[in-house]
């Protein structure tokens, strides 16, 4: 693993490829291979999440694209969600990006697909260990792209220093981001498909409902289709700041998840399943101990 781990430092990409590998299925501590990244007032890893098909894949395809003609040097981590999606692009779609296909551009960017079925409570964890490798391997930033529904994809983008919420035209049903609980998360919003109708109004509502809170994000109105609004934006993001309430948002995610964490690697995790199955144990009795033990076990 020393020597592979090597390789994947020295740019190898079969190597990296095979490392993340290890690091989803938990068979390598990324602590012991790279330092987590100093924090700094700019950000290393940004989320891009919304609704099945509002068009993150294109959206995050074209700032790559435009990172990489500046000569900056970007790794995509996809998470591909486990609930059926609605729209948007097929499963080996999602991965298709017009800076691989460009020669000149193609060793600036790096993309790898993360199943959340594998191993559901600790996905969001795994995917940060993932950037924090990909960083530690060189790479300037890591852009996550999950979907903005169900617990565990929101929480992947709380691993992120900085969360961009992709929202699509009006659909005359409100807010759907709000719905899901992902604007609060939101230090940018990004309203796409500006080429259809209903997405300049879209862009006002969300505006108007984040009028009264000085801590809200900015609204863009891009298409990533067109291509409108896509460079500003990807010159903007570099730049993004946290826009206040959403680190709140972000490290109750962090906890929730880390709980998670603690509970589902405990060793007597399935035996105290078991035993709440049968009804000898219940559920304070069970957060006690796996809780307590674990607390034990790392001090
Ligand atoms: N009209 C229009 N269509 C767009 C635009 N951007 C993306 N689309 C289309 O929207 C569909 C979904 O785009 P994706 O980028 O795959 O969306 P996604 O959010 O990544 O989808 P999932 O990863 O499946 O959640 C595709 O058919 C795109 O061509 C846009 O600016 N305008
Ligand atoms: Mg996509």
């Amino acid at each position: 693993m020393e020597a592979l781990h090597q390789q994947a430092m020295n740019g190898d990409r079969r190597a990296l490829a095979r490392m993340l590998t290890a690091i989803e299925a938990g068979k390598v501590d990324v602590a012991d291979l790279v330092e987590s990244p100093l924090p700094e007032s700019g950000w290393k890893v940004l989320a891009i999440t919304g609704a099945p098909g509002v068009g993150k894949s294109v959206l995050v395809d074209a700032i790559m694209h435009r990172w990489a003609t500046e000569g900056r040097t970007t790794a995509l981590l996809a998470v591909d969600p486990s609930s059926p999606r609605t729209g948007g692009a097929l499963l080996g779609d999602r991965v298709r990006m017009t800076t691989v296909d460009d020669p000149s551009l193609s060793n600036r960017v790096y993309v790898r697909s993360v199943a959340t079925r594998k191993a559901i409570g600790s996905v969001p964890l795994v995917v940060g260990d993932m950037a924090t490798y990909l960083l530690g391997c060189g790479w300037e930033r890591v852009m996550i792209e999950t979907v903005g529904a169900g617990q565990s994809e929101l929480r992947c983008a709380a691993v992120a220093d900085r969360i961009v919420v992709v929202e699509g035209p009006a659909r005359g049903d409100g807010i759907q981001a709000e719905k899901a609980g992902l604007l609060e998360l939101a230090d940018l919003v990004l309203v796409n498909k500006s080429d259809l109708e209903g997405a300049t109004r879209h862009a006002s509502e969300l505006e108007e409902s984040f009028a009264l809170n000085n801590e809200a994000p900015e609204v863009r109105l891009v298409s990533g289709l067109r291509g409108t609004g896509v460079d500003e934006a990807a010159h903007a993001l570099l730049n993004l700041s946290s826009s206040g309430r959403s680190v709140r948002a972000k490290m109750r995610e962090r906890l929730h998840a880390s709980l998670e964490r603690r509970l589902t690697s405990h060793p007597a995790y399935n035996p105290t399943l078991d035993a709440l199955t049968l009804g000898t144990l219940d559920i304070e009795e069970a957060l006690m101990a796996l809780l307590r033990e674990s607390h034990e076990r790392s001090s």
